[in-house]
């Protein structure tokens, strides 16, 4: 495919790369941008950052992770790529190293991307960056082996849900099939990724579902945790992973609605839908984005104001 000649030919030509992913990254974000960067690195590609201002810690198990930098003083490099991110705005503060850059890719699987890269490979069919980037390793003939096989399928295994979500194709287990054939232990990554919490992630947990609320005849579920409950709990980045499926995985829901605060930032509301609703239609009408059944935004208003006016939106597509 030519975009892909083109963007290996930027990675050719790039003496300096930084990889950049979305804030509040989640595992297909972190595994996809890891797989990429280990490979540029067997590729004998030498200068090269990944750069996640914050990378939760369920993840750091993964090859090479203690590499990851929260950032660097380098603001001109050859080439930037972004992984798993759909706008500007979402690289957050990767936008800078983004912008700054010589030439610049995307490659992602999300329908609300904006297009935003000199070159842009994105599947919106895909249910995890990650499975586009097995597409792309194989088209620049880069083998992934057992560690990059790992860090990919972590991005699976998130994005997916545990191969549960509506997204999930037949291409998708044969990619896994492929992963297994490298000697990637599927139980053990899948137990690590979904099934462990920390102390202080279940705690959380605990607590969003006790606030959680079932409205409109249970077809929609309400919930949150505050900055108090991060700072009572000690929490982390990605400790709130999960707790917005409590809501969708109950019986009659249509929408579950989870909103947390986050330092210095206002909320960020993560909807999820098991049918009817697109989600990320009403995420886009807040400037953020996702997919049909599992999307967010970030808002600056109050706790009341947001759930009154999310409510409202979900009711007028229910
Ligand atoms: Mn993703």
């Amino acid at each position: 495919m030519k975009t892909l000649e083109n963007i290996l030919e930027e990675i050719n030509n790039a003496n300096s790369i930084v990889i950049l992913t979305h804030e509040n990254p989640d595992g297909d974000a972190v595994g996809t941008s890891l797989a990429l960067y280990n490979s540029l690195k067997a590729y004998g590609k030498n200068n090269i950052d990944l750069i996640i201002p914050e990378c939760p810690k369920t993840f750091m198990f993964l090859p090479n992770a203690g590499e990851i930098k929260k950032e660097t003083d380098i603001d001109n490099y050859d080439l930037a790529i972004a992984i798993d991110c759909a706008s500007l705005e979402m690289l957050n503060g990767g936008r800078k190293y983004f912008e700054g850059a010589e030439s610049t890719v995307v490659i992602d699987h999300h329908g609300t991307n904006t297009m935003y890269g000199d070159l842009n490979f994105v599947n919106p069919n895909a249910p995890a960056c990650s499975e586009v980037m097995i597409v792309v390793l194989n088209s620049f003939n880069m083998a992934i082996d057992k560690e990059i096989g790992t860090c990919l399928l972590v991005g699976i295994i998130t994005d997916t849900g545990g191969f549960k979500y509506q997204g999930v194709t037949a291409e998708t287990f044969e990619f896994v099939a492929g992963l297994l054939n490298k000697g990637v232990n599927v139980s053990e990554t899948y137990r690590k990724v979904l099934q462990v919490k920390t102390r202080s992630a279940f705690e959380l947990a605990r607590v969003a579902n006790e606030r959680l609320e079932l409205l409109d005849d249970g077809k929609i579920a309400f919930t949150y945790v505050t900055l108090e409950d991060y700072e009572k709990f000690g929490n982390t980045y990605g400790d709130h992973e999960g707790i917005v499926d409590i809501g969708r995985d109950i019986e009659g829901v249509e929408v579950s609605i989870f909103v947390r605060a986050v330092k210095g930032k206002g909320l960020k509301v993560s909807l999820r839908s098991n049918e009817k609703v697109d989600v990320d239609d009403i995420a886009l009408l807040y400037g953020g984005g996702g997919h049909p059944k599992a999307a967010g935004f970030s808002i600056n208003e109050s706790l009341e104001a947001v759930k009154e006016k999310v409510l409202s939106e979900v009711r007028h597509y229910l």
